[in-house]
């Protein structure tokens, strides 16, 4: 082995041997994509990381299809959000009033049975929110979980008349299935959980006497430096704070594409991972662009204005790039 491989990878690796569907190879192979040493040593390892994981989505793309068991909500937009919680805490009202989906809402536990996926614009990207059956002492189908670990971001969603205890339950619950959360904005601590999914924590009933009151007390209670936003389904108050927190803790930039002599297009920017590269970004148009590039040229944060980068150069929020073949 060229590379030290940290227990966390090898615990992802255990994970892969064990995986039964589509989702929980694909969920294994990006920890161990996520935790694996980023150095040239690796390089080998990361590209076949990478190579896995893509033929793996082709795979329970269709395997689904067929059998309709192992679900896969394929992401769109700038990164995919599951909310996750107790029931009746309002997940599905907050998908109905941030997105065009229009899952059930009820006054009743359980109201919710299968995923559904909807666009919840920000500014001139948009998240996928993923709205969820409960999680609960009671049956939780297993694909609930493996939509959680394969998401990007979770939302502990929360009714705020029992926040701390929805959360705690929650959080317990997921934990008994290996799903261990930490809090969007920190690093991942060592738990014993084999997949670490960051996390906010989502306060509704923001409309209702007391709870606005009560969110810093929570905050303070929960330790750990949660990130504790608080939102109404009804009123709308709470939804910008949380579309930016979500932005933040997505770790993304928007990079944006032109052509070589002309305007800025107006198309919608490209999201990245921070810290990401020229050439990520050409790959990300098209997979040949990162070897037939030559160089760019780029407006914005990271270089004075048109100057001329190569594949290595890191981006920044908001540039405006040129690339040329
Ligand atoms: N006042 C107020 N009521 C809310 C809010 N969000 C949800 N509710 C109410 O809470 C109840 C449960 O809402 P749902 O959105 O169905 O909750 P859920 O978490 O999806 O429930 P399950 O699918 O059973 O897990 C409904 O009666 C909603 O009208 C809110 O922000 N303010
Ligand atoms: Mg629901």
């Amino acid at each position: 082995m060229p590379a030290n491989l940290s227990p966390e990878y090898h615990r992802a690796e255990e994970r892969l041997r064990a995986a039964k569907t589509s989702v929980e190879r694909i969920s294994a192979l990006e920890e161990m994509l996520r935790v694996i040493p980023k150095h040239k040593g690796t390089d080998h390892m990361q590209a076949d990381l990478k190579a896995r994981i893509a033929k793996a989505r082709k795979e329970g793309g269709k395997r689904a299809g067929k059998t309709g068991f192992s679900y896969i909500i394929p992401r769109e937009g700038a990164g995919q959000v599951a909310l996750a919680g107790p029931p009746n805490s309002g997940k599905s009202s907050l998908v109905r009033a941030l997105t065009h989906a229009t899952p059930a809402v009820g006054d009743y536990p359980f109201t919710t049975r299968e995923p559904v996926p909807g666009m919840m614009p920000f500014e001139d990207i948009a998240f996928q929110l993923v709205d969820l059956p409960p999680i609960s002492e009671q049956h939780v189908e297993p694909w609930v979980f493996d939509l959680i670990r394969y998401a990007d971001l979770v939302w502990v969603v929360v009714d705020g008349e029992r926040a701390i205890e929805g959360f705690d339950e929650a959080r317990r619950l997921l934990e008994a299935r290996n799903v261990g959360l930490y809090p969007a904005g920190t690093q991942p601590r060592y738990l014993t959980a084999a997949v670490q999914k960051k996390a906010i924590i989502v306060v509704t009933g923001l409309d209702k006497p007391g709870v606005a009151d009560s969110l810093p007390v929570v905050e303070e209670l929960l330790e750990g430096g949660w990130q504790v936003a608080g939102v109404s389904a009804l009123s709308g108050i709470g939804v910008e704070d949380l579309a930016r927190r979500t932005f933040d803790a997505l770790a993304i930039m928007r990079v944006y594409t032109k052509q070589p002599g002309k305007p800025r297009d107006g198309s919608a920017p490209f999201a990245l991972p921070l810290g990401s590269t020229v050439g990520d970004l050409a790959e990300r148009i098209h997979k040949d662009l990162e070897g037939t590039m030559t160089f760019a040229r780029i407006w914005g944060a990271s270089a004075f204005d048109g100057q001329s980068v190569q594949r290595e150069h890191v981006l920044a929020e908001g540039d405006i790039v040129e690339i040329h073949e």
